[in-house]
């Protein structure tokens, strides 16, 4: 079975016996080629299903002398407008088609992208026609294509605030920055406040154009027979009392103070013996010779213990960094632990 279009004689001969306005001659190709570019002029006057050789539904087919048949596309409406404006009867050229009058390449075309009456809109943007399919141009100011479908434009608004405050992932305070609609908090540069600032899991460390530390030297004398430590962070301060650099930069000291930091200072007692101490009066109602930096007495900031022990026969005060020296002047020496001064820094 096949479906046809038949056209009745009977239109045609009324056709040529009448026509003058608004009626063309399809028994020609030329007129069927007219018809085609008429899309008010219907060109189907009936249609039925045919059998061919076997006699019409109603007993009335007629001889195939007699009638003039004409294929077209079924899925294709034939009273609605674009079905007229995309008939197969068409002067249009190459893959265009003609829509509402025009030839039109639909591959390209904003008003008729893929087929006719297509418009290419963009919801919240702009599109462009690309091989028959409307795609997404751009996004208006904060909208954004998340999902990446063009039948729904740029679906996503973005309501992100950018360069206001907001706390970064360690603490300290950022600046907000939106990306594709999210947010996020971009953290400050390091400064020297014995916290991380930029997030980056150091806290305080140099950098070009940022030093946080200063380096402690740590310097030994003997006299009669004995030995004696002091610790600065001026060689010209060690030198002057008499003693000679023993290890240089030794450990490390804020040169900021910051949360729960305090000073710490180098002293001398009535016996000329160097101490350090974290008060003011060095403990001993005695001014100190001079401040070298601060120091965190909990902790912190990836510090470490700068240990304290005495030798009980001299009076010597030794500060150390390493445990395993505290246990072999304590084994070796006889010095005496005097705990844990507070905490300092192996590195600048
Ligand atoms: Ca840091
Ligand atoms: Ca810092």
């Amino acid at each position: 079975m096949k479906t046809i279009i038949l056209l009745a004689p009977y239109f045609v001969l009324l056709c040529l016996s009448t026509c003058s306005v608004g009626c063309v001659d399809i028994v020609s190709d030329q007129g069927l080629e007219a018809a085609g570019q008429m899309a008010s002029t219907p060109v189907v006057e009936r249609e039925e299903t045919y059998d061919m050789g076997v006699d019409g539904v109603d007993g009335a087919a007629l001889p195939a002398s007699d009638m003039r048949l004409e294929y077209v596309d079924m899925n294709t409406p034939l009273d609605s407008s674009s079905a007229d404006d995309a008939q197969v009867v068409s002067s249009c050229y190459g893959s265009q088609v003609q829509c509402r009058g025009e030839c039109i390449n639909v591959d390209d075309d904003m008003r008729h992208c893929g087929g006719c009456d297509q418009a290419c809109i963009i919801s919240n943007g702009s599109g462009v026609c690309r091989r028959g399919r409307c795609e997404i141009e751009s996004c208006e100011p904060r909208f954004f294509d998340q999902d990446n479908n063009s039948q729904n434009g740029c679906e996503y608004q973005d309501l992100c605030t950018p360069d206001q405050t907001c706390l970064s992932s360690c603490g300290s305070q950022g600046t907000s920055r939106c990306s594709q609609g999210a947010l996020s908090c971009d953290p400050p540069p390091e400064i020297c406040n014995l916290k991380d600032d930029d997030c980056d899991g150091q806290c305080d460390e140099s950098s070009p154009g940022l030093v946080c530390k200063v380096g402690v030297h740590r310097a030994s004398k003997v006299f009669n027979m004995k030995t004696y430590h002091a610790y600065s962070t001026q060689q010209a301060t060690l030198n002057n009392l008499g003693y000679d650099i023993e290890r240089r930069d030794y450990f490390y000291l804020s040169q900021e103070s910051g949360p729960n930091a305090v000073s710490l200072r180098l002293c001398q007692d009535q016996m000329s013996r160097h101490f350090l101490s974290t008060q003011s009066d060095c403990g001993i109602n005695q001014a100190p010779i001079e401040t070298l930096g601060y120091v965190l007495p909990e902790g912190g900031c990836h510090s470490q213990p700068l240990y304290h022990l005495i030798q009980p026969q001299t009076g010597n005060h030794l500060y150390t960094i390493d445990p395993d020296e505290v246990a072999l002047a304590i084994e070796m020496y006889s010095y005496v632990d005097h705990g844990t001064l507070s905490f300092v820094w192996r590195n600048p």
